[in-house]
């Protein structure tokens, strides 16, 4: 095995051989399927591990519907304690998970690291939270009667997750979950096990310092679509929260409608910024910059068009071809690299298509194209294109996970705000300017119609503390911060009576 992630799973505490279950501290060989771990980087074997089978993730499902019978009435900040000692382990552990996700995902190290800050962020934010969920009281129209809500835990919870972010966003809802007194059972990516296996080993130790915490809090299943399924049509699982590509997430949400049950979805973006004539032209490369490359283009929030104003569409575009020019790509754990591998071989192709398609509807593409030189050989390296193209090009409503960025031109800002909101998705928007009426026109009601809307910032990199998620086919869910927790609870309304009359509500007279 490599020997940086050997060091980092030895460190981590993680139990070998690996094992595709895990309920609580209880780790079990997998009943599915092999699975072979290939890194991204150079394309050798990490590790081999069986996925988990259906009848084992019933039987993680069963354990997390045991866990909730206690978990639910332990006190919201006792259970916040928990995920503070949790956020320390990560703290402790940092590096070493930032290090497998660069094998295994081929982040670079700086956006690795970033990553599990995100997890602890989330931590410190479920800690506060949890002395923080507040209920309404209500002014009753009876007399002597209290109107009051009160939040309960929901119920034990499935996160199948992707493998772009392959922690932060099972942090997001696990510590969430936790707080809110709901068991996790969780499916990452099949790209990703290690990470998430990590992650478990984390919860492991943080739970050897707690006896009193149900271990079936946290269980992990590997696994490939027919795991997703099993969580997502099993009544013993109120809430499902999904994240990928937008026909997994149509799935998801017709199997969970389908028994009734909530489902939470952050699915596919397409995200576009808009550079008006005022915008900082330096401040709009670097934003555009990071945002269309960071991740190798490969976060939901990367940013895919660029809808730039025809006066400053040149200047704008040489600027950034410059720029493009001379960005490090390479090895990710590499000081310097700036773009990491694409994840695997059909991504590459995936860009490749999207980019044939984009010149046969007329756009003209600059970059792109394998990198063979100063990579590791065995990964897919990419230079990232920029392609000038047609407002009405189809290629433009759709999301490819790849580096490739589309500058249109615009000459009125209605026009823009058409543009921009014109494709299915709507997850997350950027206006650079310096006119504020501009920057508000597009954060108000006929501006961006997403769920995340930046002004001169671009359109990837949110904090924990907003909630996280977009409008249309991006699937409406709401996840990390803000009031996103309410999703992960059940309200209830009370109605205390404390008198010795019956008065009933809308004057109703029903005397016996
Ligand atoms: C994702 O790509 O699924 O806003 C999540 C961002 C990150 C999260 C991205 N904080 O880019």
């Amino acid at each position: 095995m490599n020997k940086s992630v050997q060091t980092a799973l030895n460190n981590l505490a993680v139990h070998q051989p690996l094992a595709g279950l895990a309920i609580g501290t209880q780790w079990h060989p997998g009943q599915g399927t092999p699975l072979k771990i290939n890194s991204p980087i150079d394309g050798t074997e990490l590790a081999q591990l069986t996925m988990a089978s259906p009848e084992q993730t019933d039987a993680a499902i069963d354990a997390a519907s045991a866990a909730y019978r206690d978990w639910r009435c332990v006190p919201a900040p006792v259970r916040g304690e928990f995920v503070r000692q949790f956020g320390m382990q990560l703290r402790a552990h940092k590096a070493d998970l930032a290090t497998l996700v660069s094998w295994e995902a081929g982040k670079i190290t700086q956006e690795s690291l970033g990553e599990v800050q995100e997890m602890i962020d989330i931590c410190d934010f479920a800690v506060g939270l949890s002395r923080q969920l507040y209920g309404k009281t209500i002014a009753s129209e009876r007399p002597n009667h209290r109107l009051a809500e009160q939040w309960h835990p929901l119920g034990p919870m499935g996160v199948i997750s992707a493998f772009n972010f392959p922690v932060a966003v099972w942090a997001w809802n696990a510590a969430i979950a936790w707080v809110c007194g709901d068991p996790v059972v969780w499916k990452p990516s099949e790209k990703t096990p290690l990470t998430a296996i990590a992650c478990q080993a984390l919860f492991a130790k943080t739970l050897a310092d707690n006896p009193d915490v149900p271990p079936a809090i946290s269980s992990l299943v590997i696994g490939g679509a027919d795991i997703g399924h099993r969580l997502s049509s099993s009544p013993a699982l109120p809430l499902i929260s999904a994240t990928g590509s937008i026909p997994m997430g149509r799935a998801v949400a017709q199997t969970v409608a389908s028994r009734l049950g909530r489902s939470l979805l952050e699915l596919g973006g397409n995200n576009g910024m808009i550079v008006a004539p005022s915008a900082d032209i330096e401040l709009a490369v670097r934003a555009a910059t990071f945002s269309a490359v960071g991740t190798c283009g490969q976060r939901c929030t990367s940013l895919r068009r660029l809808i730039v104003h025809e006066s400053i569409a040149d200047q704008l575009r040489d600027a950034l071809l410059e720029v493009y020019k001379r960005l490090p790509i390479g090895d990710p754990t590499a000081e310097g690299t700036l773009i990491g591998p694409l994840i695997d071989e059909s991504a590459g192709h995936a860009m490749d298509e999207a980019l044939s398609a984009a010149k046969e509807q007329g756009g003209t593409v600059h970059g792109g194209g394998r990198v063979a030189e100063g990579v590791p050989s065995g990964g897919v390296y990419v230079r990232p294109a920029l392609v000038e193209i047609s407002a009405e090009a189809p290629i433009l409503q759709q999301e490819t996970f790849a580096p490739i960025l589309y500058l249109l031109r615009y000459e009125q800002l209605d026009e823009a705000i058409e543009l921009h909101n014109g494709v299915p998705q709507g997850l997350s928007s950027a206006i650079l300017t310096q006119d504020v009426r501009e920057a508000e026109r597009f954060c108000s009601p006929s501006g961006s119609d997403c769920g995340i809307v930046n002004v001169n910032i671009g359109t990837s990199g949110a904090e924990i503390g907003g909630a996280f998620g977009g409008e249309k086919e991006t699937g409406g869910g709401r996840e990390s911060g803000s009031d996103a927790w309410k999703l992960y609870m059940r309200r209830a309304t009370n109605t205390v009576n404390y008198s010795d009359e019956l008065p009933l509500a809308q004057g109703i007279r029903f005397d016996i």
